[in-house]
């Protein structure tokens, strides 16, 4: 947690409002393995990290709220009576989904005043919007009593980003950050919406970020057309969610779909065969195959699932040739944002300057470079 971030806002909060607030501390994630399975109700191995965002909260004294944004130095007033979605609402529709979830419930949102702020790379597949949804949701649920259980929080942030957002995202990154468990990842079961927490110690290898710095952004059709596709071919295969199929079901309908759509179906099949396999590799503590799992998963991705992007593609292949590598692959949804590697931690530096050089030689432009900590969920600070 970023102690000095945290300071920042309290100190900001208490310079608008004149009182002290309630803080939050939400964490962002990363995802070891298991990418677009959480909306196939399918495994996910997802761990909660150090950076998040920070939440300042108290009642308000007035018949109106107002929120600050710190980083973007952007304010906005509203009354929690008259909710609605914006155009081009960007960080305030995270907020007015989440209320406007929470009001769905049957539950009373008076006004408040909040500032917040946050230390995730934006747009770099490590869950900004989970954080700030939880955050949020986590925040008002203490100043109100509105005693919503950790689940109801995180179905309420999953809504507001579905429906105020636009992106019908799965729960892996609300769970992730609501419910993350300090050094460790979460074997989560997203059809039961349970996790088995486990301590991550990858001995001598560490886990790196290597940020493309493409910035994704999950709004755009494509995120939203993968999941029609599964649903379609689930559908077809009359199962609740491709969790429920095998590679010999997928292959008896193979004529009534294109291509393009089995070789998707086909990547969520695997790449949840490929969690569990992870996770029983773990337990053997067999590093070499959990390496291997990662570029099978980043293979399926970027090949058949199509939602990796040449900068991605680049950097985990740049690894490919590096003995003191393990495995790589994209993280989180795709279309920019991070790498995640396993490597030899007395080589990190070295890498990172050699990445940073062929990538800039490559591109034209930087990538960036970061360590991670596995950290706790949502908590009050
Ligand atoms: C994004 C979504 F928000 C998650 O629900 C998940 O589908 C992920 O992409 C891909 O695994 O982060």
């Amino acid at each position: 947690m970023d102690k000095k971030l945290i300071k920042e806002v309290k100190a900001s909060f208490e310079n608008q409002f004149k009182t002290k607030p309630l803080i939050v501390f939400s964490p962002g994630r990363i995802n070891l393995i298991g990418e677009h399975t959480d909306y196939n109700d399918g495994f996910a191995f997802p761990a909660a990290i150090d950076k998040g965002i920070v939440v300042a909260i108290s009642k308000s004294d007035s018949e109106k709220s107002s929120v600050y944004a710190f980083n973007k130095k952007e304010a906005y007033e509203f009354d929690t009576k008259t909710v609605e979605q914006l155009t081009d609402g960007a960080w305030r529709n995270y907020i007015l989904g989440v209320i406007s979830e929470v009001q769905k419930l049957g539950k009373q949102v008076p006004n408040f005043y909040a500032v917040f702020a946050g230390n995730i790379p934006g747009g770099a597949g490590m869950s900004s919007s989970a954080a700030l949804e939880n955050g949020f949701v986590f925040g008002l649920n203490e100043l109100f009593d509105l005693g919503l259980s950790k689940n109801e929080m995180i179905l309420i942030s999953q809504k507001a980003e579905h429906n105020f957002v636009g992106v019908k995202c799965g729960i892996m990154d609300q769970y992730a950050s609501m419910f993350g468990v300090k050094n460790s990842a979460l074997f989560l079961d997203c059809r039961t919406v349970e996790s088995k927490p486990y301590k991550i110690d990858f001995k001598s290898y560490k886990l790196m970020l290597i940020n493309s710095n493409v910035k994704h952004d999950l709004s755009e059709s494509a995120y939203n057309d993968r999941r029609e596709v599964c649903e379609k071919v689930s559908n077809l295969l009359q199962v609740k969610a491709l969790r429920d199929a095998s590679k010999e079901d997928l292959n008896r309908i193979k004529e009534q779909i294109s291509k393009e759509e089995y070789q998707k179906a086909l990547f969520i099949i695997n790449e949840n065969l490929r969690v569990q396999q992870f996770s029983e590799n773990i337990q053997k503590e067999d590093l070499a195959s959990l390496g291997d799992l990662l570029y099978q998963s980043h293979e399926g991705l970027s090949k058949n699932y199509n939602v990796s992007c040449p900068e991605l593609d680049f950097l985990v292949d740049s690894t490919k040739e590096n003995p003191h590598i393990l495995g790589a692959r994209m993280m989180g949804g795709g279309f920019g944002g991070c790498t995640i590697n396993l490597i030899l931690e007395s080589e990190y530096k070295t890498f990172k300057e050699e990445i940073s050089k062929k990538f800039k030689e490559k591109f034209n432009k930087d990538c960036s470079v970061y360590s991670v900590t596995l950290s706790h969920g949502t908590q009050l600070v």
